[in-house]
């Protein structure tokens, strides 16, 4: 039985076109809008960091009523809260990354902060927690002992997954940026954590394409790599031009055949199956209208199936044949050829 899909995105990701050399290009979109469009496009979850669900500092006696009128909100279009990530790189305190600051009382904060994350998802309804280290490194190697730092985010990751016996951790990796070099840069590193955490079967990764991209990785291998793992929780697909910022482009509109390797990777794999979420980290272009300015998620989604398709087409005995009288230039012309709508 081929995969029905289920697709997310993230409230961040209709937004408003700042980027950091010049200001907001379109105005905000309210919440309940930003939910209608992801029913119209055909999505099925939403991700959010803490704060899009509730204020950072809203007093803990409102929470559970706020997070209602959010979840109430989902629930009368149908929609599911997939993750919450604790938004972990805008309060001053996380300046130095929470995590593996020097100083004590900004690790408290971060890891106060995750445990407040935590009860949010469980109210919202949802177990797992994303966690992208987004300050967890340096911008000049002397000022932290790397590993003294590997040992805050084990305990880090202890003490959320200890916190509550239900909730998944995963593992969100990136290289670089905002921090010049991050501490555990890419999945691997992140997967190796993961066994020496208190609970490794609660403890996994979501892969992001571009994440990928700019630790000089193949997607589709790091996917692969985490799906052998029994650790592909979930994904962010998108694409990225070569190693420059991270540019969250509309999946497959960089490199058609990376996005193709990633799709049949996660299609060979039944991804999905188990109800884990196609999600799309997606950012439309700074020049977009406002009124159109969800295209890319439209597109990335398309895209996606139009890929599914291809992957469905690609004959396995052809593959094998010439597989094995090893004529890989012409499998390689084959795939171009699917690629191209020839075959
Ligand atoms: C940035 C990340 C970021 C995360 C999001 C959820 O590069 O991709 O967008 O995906 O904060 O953790
Ligand atoms: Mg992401």
């Amino acid at each position: 039985m081929a995969t029905q899909y289920r697709f997310s995105f993230g409230p961040w990701n209709l937004h408003e076109g700042a980027d950091p050399f010049g200001p907001t290009v379109r105005p905000t979109r309210e919440f309940a809008e930003k939910l209608d469009i992801a029913v119209r496009l055909g999505f099925q979850g939403i991700q959010f960091h803490d704060d899009d669900v509730i204020p950072a500092d809203l007093p803990a006696a409102q929470m559970e009523k706020a997070v209602g009128e959010v979840k109430r909100m989902l629930d009368d279009r149908g929609l599911v809260a997939e993750f919450i990530a604790p938004r972990l790189w805008e309060d001053p305190r996380t300046v130095d990354g929470p995590v593996t600051s020097n100083c004590a009382a900004e690790r408290r904060y971060a890891l106060d902060r995750s445990r407040r994350a935590v009860d949010i998802a469980r109210m919202i309804g949802t177990r797992d927690i994303v966690w992208w280290p987004a300050r967890e490194g340096t911008y000049i190697r002397e000022c932290k002992s790397a590993q003294q730092s590997f040992s805050y985010m084990l305990d880090y990751a202890n003490a959320l997954l200890e916190y509550d016996r239900d909730i998944r951790i995963l593992g969100e990796m990136k290289p670089n940026e905002p921090m010049d070099l991050m501490y555990l840069p890419t999945t691997g590193h992140f997967l190796a954590l993961c066994y020496r955490t208190v609970d490794p079967a609660r403890s996994g990764v979501l892969i992001e394409s571009a994440h990928c991209v700019l630790a000089g990785l193949d997607p589709s291998d790091e996917m692969a790599y985490a799906l052998w793992h029994n650790k592909l929780w979930s994904v962010h697909l998108n694409d990225q031009n070569g190693l420059k910022y991270d540019q969250d482009k509309a999946f497959g509109t960089v490199d058609l055949r990376r996005a193709f390797n990633q799709v049949y990777v996660l299609e060979q794999a039944g991804y999905g199956a188990d109800g884990a979420f196609v999600g799309l980290d997606v950012k439309a272009m700074r020049t977009q209208p406002f009124e159109v300015a969800w295209r890319h998620l439209e597109n990335s989604r398309e895209i996606f199936f139009q890929l599914v398709e291809v992957a469905r087409k690609v004959d396995p005995q052809e593959v094998r044949e010439l597989t094995d009288a090893r004529d890989y230039e012409a499998l390689e012309l084959l795939i171009v050829k699917h690629l191209m709508g020839l075959r």
